[in-house]
């Protein structure tokens, strides 16, 4: 089974595992990446059955709506039934590294407002330990070197994504060479360096479930 095979599988278990929460009046909060938007295109399907979709990106508000699925803003609701988002790393807690696709700060938000996260992935994603994947951290421009000098005093190397800015208008620092033994740890000192935005860790708010996809089936960690 390739890994598009194993990313659709586990989009259509979120469809499963979600449709009880559906209600006529729910809003759901909806990630970005190529297993976000296999779930976004099974979502259609059930799009009668629930009021419309916050997104975590401009590229999942436009997929969102091409299913005449409605977008609404984070501002108008008040609480996201479920958030269903990839991830690029996960461990046996369900912390999570993520921001590969430069959403990570839109994906925090959403994740924090949303009354249940269960994240989606291949079993390529599964880790030990988080920091294999470089941990991407959003920062204000003006503050990339002086955020860079400060991630190289906690340990890690800092590369900056060129040609990308996030849909904030802001810069990507992927940062490599962390073994994140401590991940609620990290992310507080990284959130706490002037000039960071976001960082990649979702371990204050890690996900609620894990739907991993291997070849022996859909697993639930929780
Ligand atoms: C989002 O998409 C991100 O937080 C993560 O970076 C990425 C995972 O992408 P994919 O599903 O394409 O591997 O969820």
């Amino acid at each position: 089974m390739s890994q598009d095979e194993l990313k659709q599988q586990v989009a259509l278990a979120a469809l499963k595992y979600i449709k009880p929460l559906l209600q006529p009046d729910a809003i759901i909060g909806v990630g970005t990446g190529s297993t976000a938007n296999f779930f976004i295109d099974a979502l259609a399907e059930l799009k009668h059955d629930f009021k419309g979709a916050v997104a975590s990106s401009d590229a999942t508000a436009e997929r969102l709506r091409g299913h005449g699925i409605e977008v609404f803003d984070l501002n108008e609701v008040s609480q996201l039934a479920v958030y269903v988002d990839g991830a690029d790393e996960a461990n046996r807690k369900l912390e999570l590294i993520k921001g590969g696709g430069a959403a990570l700060t839109r994906e925090k938000i959403v994740a924090s407002v949303a009354k249940m996260f269960v994240c989606i992935a291949d079993e390529s994603k599964a880790v030990e330990t988080l920091g294999a994947f470089p941990l991407p951290v959003e920062v204000i421009p003006m503050a990339r070197s002086s955020v860079a000098r400060a991630i190289v005093a906690l340990g890690g190397n800092p590369v900056y994504r060129v040609g990308v800015v996030t849909d904030n208008g802001n810069i990507l620092l992927d940062v490599h060479g962390l073994s994140i033994t401590n991940a609620k740890e990290m992310e507080a000192k990284l959130n706490n360096i002037v000039g960071v935005v976001t960082n990649g860790l979702f371990a204050q708010r890690a996900a609620d479930v894990l739907l991993l996809a291997t070849l022996e089936g859909v697993k639930t960690l929780t």
